[in-house]
């Protein structure tokens, strides 16, 4: 690909080699964005990337006809141990279009009624998890929690596997062996040419062979047996025929959508459920308004088991979720690239091929966030407030056919576990704790940890509140 850099007119190139971009990249871009303005390309060791984070640009960029999905040096990295899987699979590879078409189906929205009473089954794991912590007076680690919550559930529903995360102290080995397996792909992305990386390399290996073992377990457990009928992620893979050439996946494709699933499927989720229940934490109006939410649904019953239904009536709970995302979406970055030569939004040269990456957390701070972006408010995402918004300001979940094919099935999962712990207990930010975002290719609250203790009956909000109950304070 040509080099993007040279001179793009108008648009500031910042070396970084001096300093390199250290173990938080995108916190970096975020800080140069700041001082540089919305456009600009990194410069390190002589390799560029053109960043934006401009909404018009953002948007010129969802052009499916200009602009495709691009496979960048980070991804490439993935592809290392996801191959051709779908999240990491290039454009025009075979399996991406097959792969897609046997498991569209399997992310219908209709398909979440399916998976709901697994994703409440493992809600409930957590739920018992954290009673008794608030039992013991003991404080959760809210990410660790959430990624147990999120890994067990996409093995569940996908995969018909039980990781039993609950049952372990420690994360499950296939987590620490995947984190690891990010970090390499991230880190690798800073080398400095010339110096020895073997070490890493090697154990790099060890953790990637660790992940396909795991994802062999999956599949051996369920070889042999019937698949037909089968309708999750992983009997669809083994027994349905693409819709239109009846070709079906074959054995080391599905290994890779294994480990796909497994990854993509709990390790951006979970960070999303991390991050609203910290600013419920730091905003005590707006956690009352979501208590009121699930009051009005659930009143006092003990352990309210959500009809499938319910979960699309918790609207402001969905908007606390989308506003978490908002100021970190935990799959912060995603690259396009040039179909042919084009003027990026009608002033910035692009020859075919040459790659742009989308800065989100930029993206969801750009001035069509109105003049406070830092200020967390859920009223972001009222249906009028988005209507009024132009459609690619927020873009959490990627764009154009390569988005997110888990999406409503994230926010399902996470929307029924954040109105089940926010109804069940009162969250206390005991270490008051300031945010510190950690980086492993996606984002999390590091360190992030609650004391908890449940909501009795004089708690909850019996009478609806006067429709002037909205958040004031700032910050
Ligand atoms: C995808 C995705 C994306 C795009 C990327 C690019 O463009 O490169 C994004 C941005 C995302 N995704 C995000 C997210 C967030 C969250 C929370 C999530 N996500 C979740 C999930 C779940 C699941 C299961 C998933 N997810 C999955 C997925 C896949 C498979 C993919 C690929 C697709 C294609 O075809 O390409 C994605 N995801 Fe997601």
């Amino acid at each position: 690909h040509p080099d993007p850099a040279g001179t793009l007119p108008g648009v500031p190139v910042v070396d970084i080699t001096a300093t390199g971009p250290g173990r938080t990249p995108m916190q970096q871009i975020m800080e140069l964005m700041r001082a540089h303005g919305p456009v600009l390309v990194r410069r390190l060791h002589g390799r560029d990337v053109l960043f934006v984070a401009d909404a018009d640009l953002v948007a010129d960029l969802a052009d499916e006809e200009r602009f495709a999905k691009h496979i960048g040096p980070a991804l490439e990295n993935v592809r290392e141990f996801a191959a051709d899987g779908l999240f990491t699979a290039y454009n025009d590879e075979p399996n991406w279009a097959r792969a897609h078409d046997i498991l569209m189906p399997a992310f219908a929205l209709g398909s979440m009624r399916t998976y709901h009473p697994v994703m409440f089954k493992v809600a409930r794991r957590l739920i018992d998890s954290w009673d008794r912590a608030a039992r013991d007076g003991r404080a959760v680690d809210v990410a660790d929690d959430m990624t147990r919550m999120t890994l067990d559930t996409i093995g569940l529903a996908g995969f018909d596997y039980d990781f039993g995360s609950f049952e372990r102290s420690e994360p499950h080995p296939f987590v620490e062996s995947m984190v690891r397996c990010l970090e390499w792909s991230m880190n690798r992305l800073a080398r400095t040419p010339g110096q020895d990386y073997s070490a890493a390399d090697t154990a790099f290996r060890a953790d990637a062979d660790h992940l396909a073992q795991v994802v062999d377990d999956v599949i051996a457990s369920r070889a042999g047996t019937d698949q037909s009928g089968a309708e999750d992620l992983l009997g669809l893979m083994l027994s349905a025929p693409h819709p239109a050439d009846g070709t079906t996946l074959d054995a080391a494709n599905i290994r890779n959508q294994v480990i796909t699933f497994l990854i993509a499927g709990h390790e951006t989720t979970s960070g999303a459920m991390s991050f609203a229940l910290y600013y419920l934490a730091k905003h005590p109006a707006v956690l009352r308004l979501v208590q009121r939410e699930t009051d009005a649904l659930w009143g006092d019953a003990a352990d309210p088991e959500p009809a499938y239904d319910e979960v699309g009536r918790l609207t402001y709970t969905r908007q606390v979720l989308n506003e978490a995302l908002r100021l970190w979406p935990t799959a912060a970055a995603f690259s396009r690239h040039a179909l042919e030569d084009t003027l990026l939004g009608g002033r910035i040269p692009l020859q075919a091929g040459q790659a742009v990456t989308v800065v989100g957390p930029m993206l969801h701070r750009q001035p069509v966030w109105g003049d406070n972006p830092e200020h967390f408010d859920p009223e972001r995402f009222t249906a009028e407030a988005e209507a009024a918004r132009p459609v690619h300001a927020f873009k959490p979940f990627g764009t154009g056919e390569r988005a997110c094919i888990g999406r409503q099935f994230a926010l399902h999962e996470a929307t029924m576990l954040l109105a089940l712990l926010v109804h069940r207990y009162r969250l206390h930010d005991h270490a008051d704790y300031r945010l510190t975002v950690k980086e492993t290719l996606t984002l999390k609250p590091e360190g992030f940890t609650l004391t908890l203790t449940p909501r009795t009956p004089a708690d909850r909000v019996h009478a609806p509140l006067p429709g002037a109950a909205r958040p004031q304070e700032d910050g």
